[in-house]
């Protein structure tokens, strides 16, 4: 049974424990571990690398790597690491609660990057060498190749780039993803890069395995621990709401002539609300969906499984445990239905622009004039980062930032006057929902954007203090194209901030 998986005798020749891979990994290494949203990262050897960190730093040495992924992981990699103060610097995205604490607080060095940029850059050569790559695979067959797991992210980068190798072999992926993946080896550098000949969602322009230099791999850990796998909050009538406001707007661009019956491939951001536009999607008059995505989650699952969607195209799953469980038994049927790819293939501008992908993604906050902060709380501290949402927003041929109205019960309005952070230019944002109703931002100047925004996105009890704040500014501001009164808009910010009971309150320049 363990055997089946690892087919190559090289490869079965070198298996060792996780701790003995563990030590294989100096300090100061450059390494690219595998994992996407929770799914496919490597289950052991961070742990092991972790307790080895803890009883180097209990000795009074200094060890510390730098680590890089797809996306994000989990409590066994990016919590292990964080946790033992084991992290120089992170990219290209991450969501675990140690490491954004460590982040926030100043001891750990992140850099966030959209990340179709991410095998780009490291071919160019931008973050310097890649000393270990510790990619977890599904098996291997007798050639070397390697059958990839439930996240593809960016392991051909990391095993080609690697000057060693360490592989996890989970016994827990199904042997039936064997098949699913279509891994691209056609991306050269500038100059000599080609068009991708990627025409339709459902294309393979690849082959299913890794290619690896069984010279390279230097250990071979066996696991069988399941992914991450976090469980969906059913829809709540907040998100309930957003995703209906959504399908009337999609059903409207349907009747204008500007969308096809079946819609455009659908990209789906991560998260609750996220989930729940895919499950009024469910219920929705839209047949034969496709999806030209990031990540894979229960929703969309259920699109493919009552036939609502034909195809979806994404790098990653990220399902629910009971999600995870359905979908390794009914493996055949998703495998005809579903295609992982190299995320610098799922998030390619050339493809997302040629395929005309709807675009959905959360955010922070929004101001009155379209720009977006997906990233940073009160404009200093990271929540997790801006993921693939730039590649997809500023490519698609409609770009949608949802949210509910308000955070933290009430206390913080989403639609502010200024963000305080910049993620996505009033450029790149077309459409702005809220569950008070939604933006279409197309073809209106700044000032049009902002009446639109504060009627039909805002929540009542903040829409007088972003009235008067937008009223004041046309009168005050000094330049009337996009009016702003600089010195006030962060004190708004705070104003927005009272209970979401209390008067708005006038905020008057300091
Ligand atoms: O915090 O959990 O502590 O209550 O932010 O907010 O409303 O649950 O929404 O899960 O959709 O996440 C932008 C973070 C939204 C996500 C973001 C707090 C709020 C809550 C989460 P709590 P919600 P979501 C493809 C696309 C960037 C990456 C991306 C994200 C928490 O969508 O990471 O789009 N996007 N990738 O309370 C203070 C505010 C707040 C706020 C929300 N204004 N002030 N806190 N929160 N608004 C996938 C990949 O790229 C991998």
């Amino acid at each position: 049974m363990t055997e089946s998986r690892i087919r190559s005798a090289a490869l079965r020749s070198k298996i060792v424990s996780a701790a003995e891979a563990a030590a294989m990994i100096p300090d100061g290494a450059h390494v690219g571990m595998s994992g996407f949203t929770g799914a496919g990262y490597p289950k052991a050897v961070p742990i092991a690398l972790a307790e080895r960190i803890a009883a180097r730093h209990a000795a009074g040495e200094h060890f510390k790597i730098g680590v890089w992924t797809g996306a994000s992981t989990a409590p066994e990699l990016d919590g292990a690491l964080a946790k033992a103060d084991g992290i120089e610097l992170r990219m290209p995205y991450q969501s675990d609660p140690n490491c954004r604490r460590r982040i926030n607080e100043g001891q750990l060095d992140y850099i966030d990057i959209h990340l179709s940029h991410v095998a780009q850059y490291v071919w160019f050569g931008y973050f310097g060498k890649l000393d270990v790559a510790v990619v977890e695979v599904a098996g291997a067959l007798e050639d070397g190749r390697l059958i990839p797991s439930s996240s593809v992210g960016n392991n051909k980068t990391w095993l080609d780039r690697a000057d060693k190798i360490i592989l996890e072999v989970n016994r827990w992926q199904n042997p039936a993803l064997e098949g699913m993946h279509d891994i691209y080896y056609g991306t050269d550098l500038p100059p000599h890069r080609r068009p991708i000949p990627l025409l339709t969602t459902h294309d393979r322009i690849g082959q299913p395995y890794f290619f690896c230099d069984p010279a390279k791999v230097v250990a071979v850990v066996e696991t069988d621990s399941p992914d991450r796998n976090s469980a969906f909050s059913p829809p709540d009538a907040t998100s309930r709401a957003i995703a209906g406001n959504i399908l009337e707007f999609l059903e409207h661009e349907v009747k204008k002539g500007r969308l096809p019956q079946g819609l455009l491939p659908l990209q789906s951001g991560v998260g609750n609300v996220a989930n729940a536009v895919m499950d009024g999607l469910q219920h929705g008059p839209f047949e034969n969906l496709t999806a030209f995505t990031e990540v894979l989650q229960d929703g969309m699952l259920n699109l493919i499984k009552s036939g609502k969607m034909d195809f979806a195209s994404a790098t990653a799953l990220s399902l629910s445990p009971e999600a995870a469980e359905e979908f390794n038994r009914d493996v055949a049927l998703y495998r005809k239905k579903v295609v992982l790819r190299p995320q610098e293939i799922s998030n390619h501008p050339e493809l997302i622009r040629r395929l005309g992908v709807i675009a959905m993604n959360g955010l922070i906050e929004a101001d009155i004039y379209g720009n977006v902060n997906s990233t940073h709380v009160r404009g200093t501290s990271i929540m997790n980062g801006i993921g693939g949402s730039g590649d997809f927003a500023r490519n698609a041929y409609l770009s949608i930032f949802m949210t509910p109205s308000t955070a933290k019960n009430g206390k913080i309005s989403c639609i502010v006057p200024m963000v305080t952070h910049v993620d996505h230019t009033e450029h790149d944002v077309q459409v702005i929902v809220t569950e008070q109703g939604l933006a279409d931002l197309r073809g209106l100047s700044p000032k049009r954007r902002a009446e639109a925004v504060i009627a039909n996105c805002a929540h009542p009890s903040y829409r007088p203090a972003l009235d008067d704040y937008f009223e004041r500014a046309l009168r005050e501001s000094p330049g009337r194209h996009t009016p702003h009164i600089l010195s006030e808009a962060f004190d708004v910010l705070t104003a927005l901030e009272q209970d979401a009971e209390a008067e708005p309150r006038r905020v008057t320049a300091a």
